[in-house]
């Protein structure tokens, strides 16, 4: 076949290619091994001298112009496809996310949040513990010997007597105190640190369920003295309530673990049917505080002729009731989808003090 008349046809079959892949079966019958063109450029190998270079340039012209005639088809047939993908394809931008199914912090875990954000601004470090503890570290090295009625008022949960730790009568801890011992027997102070955590109380009715939740407060250094107390727990209330008119009562009271012992009260109005933190008309206790016991303090190794320290414990389940407006206790051990739904808080919604502790 002449060289101008295969070009022509080829020519012709490459511009009526109406897709990528018809346009693909004419570049292998043109240039694949065996195509019309390759097939001629093999032909220069049997030439004269004087034929090839004759028909030289003019195969190579006819390669040349395929090659090229191939590569702006596909690219016209690419942009084609690619204007009807984006025309089929639409989204619309306005149609709501789809349902997906999420879960919500649960408002122990988002009080226990705000609590470590406002504490550790106060520059205390949150530490924790094991929930089966020993009978020294619950009760004895908090100043609560064997025969103390205080250690009935805990109701507390025993393991039995012959444990594989040598014979130690465990328990589950019925405060966070013994993870305060465990601090004060492994490090030195100055010591200012928080412990939330779970604790049990063999306890059950409308106010009390057998697991709740406590977090303590306890620092020790030189020179600590009940005004430390006092504007820790001023500053601490003020910042959870999210008030600046928060007021607190402080009454004395007893615990063997401290000495003297305060009890703190915070004052409240009921406004439209709400309790609404601040003023001296209503008073309700809420934490229960004071200066370590120098007994505390020399059953840790810690001087009490040369440090001391304040302590104090309040409920988060309280602190969550009061904050959040629940009104039963036991509705959050429950595990009822409608109220972690309700009462549940967006988990990307992280407390700081800068953005508002609350969502
Ligand atoms: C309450 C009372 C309180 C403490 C907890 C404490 C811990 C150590 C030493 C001294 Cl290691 N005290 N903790 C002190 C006073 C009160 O909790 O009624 N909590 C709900």
């Amino acid at each position: 076949m002449e060289i101008s008349q295969l070009e022509t046809e080829t020519l012709t079959a490459i511009a009526a290619a109406g897709s990528l892949e018809t346009l693909d079966s004419v570049r292998v019958a043109a240039l694949g091994k065996q195509g019309s063109v390759s097939l001629l450029l093999k032909t220069m190998g049997q030439m004269s001298p004087e034929e090839r270079q004759i028909q030289g340039p003019l195969l190579n012209g006819l390669r040349e112009s395929v090659t090229a005639a191939l590569a702006a088809r596909k690219a016209v047939l690419e942009a084609a496809a690619l204007d009807q993908r984006l025309a089929s394809e639409r989204l619309d931008m306005s149609l709501p996310a789809p349902h997906a199914p999420t879960g919500s912090i649960h408002p122990v875990s988002q009080v226990m949040d705000e609590l470590a954000e406002i504490f550790a601004d106060m520059g205390f470090a949150v530490a924790q513990g094991p929930e089966i503890e020993d009978d020294w570290r619950n009760f004895t090295a908090l100043n609560i010997p064997e025969t103390h009625p205080a250690r009935a008022m805990h109701d507390t949960f025993y393991f039995g007597l012959n444990d594989a730790a040598g014979g130690k009568r465990m328990l589950l801890r019925t405060h966070t105190s013994p993870v305060q011992i465990r601090t004060m027997t492994s490090q030195r102070p100055p010591i200012r640190i928080i412990a939330p955590g779970r604790v049990y109380r063999s306890d059950s009715d409308a106010t009390h369920t057998p697991m709740f939740h406590q977090v303590e407060g306890l620092v020790i250094d030189k020179g600590i003295h009940l005004g430390h107390l006092k504007w820790t727990l001023e500053t601490f209330l003020k910042a959870f309530f999210e008030r600046d008119d928060v007021t607190l009562r402080l009454r004395p009271s007893y615990f063997p673990f401290t000495e003297p012992s305060v009890e703190v009260d915070v004052g409240y109005a009921w406004i439209n049917g709400k309790r609404v933190m601040g003023g001296s008309e209503n008073w309700m206790e809420l934490l229960g505080s004071g200066m370590v016991h120098p007994k505390v303090l020399t059953h840790c190794g810690i001087d009490p002729m040369v440090y001391s320290g304040f302590a104090f414990g309040v409920g988060v389940d309280r602190l969550a009731m009061l904050k959040y407006g629940m009104d039963d206790l036991r509705a959050f051990f429950d595990g009822d989808a409608r109220w972690l739904a309700h009462y549940g808080f967006d988990a990307l919604d992280v407390p700081t003090l800068s953005g508002g502790v609350s969502p």
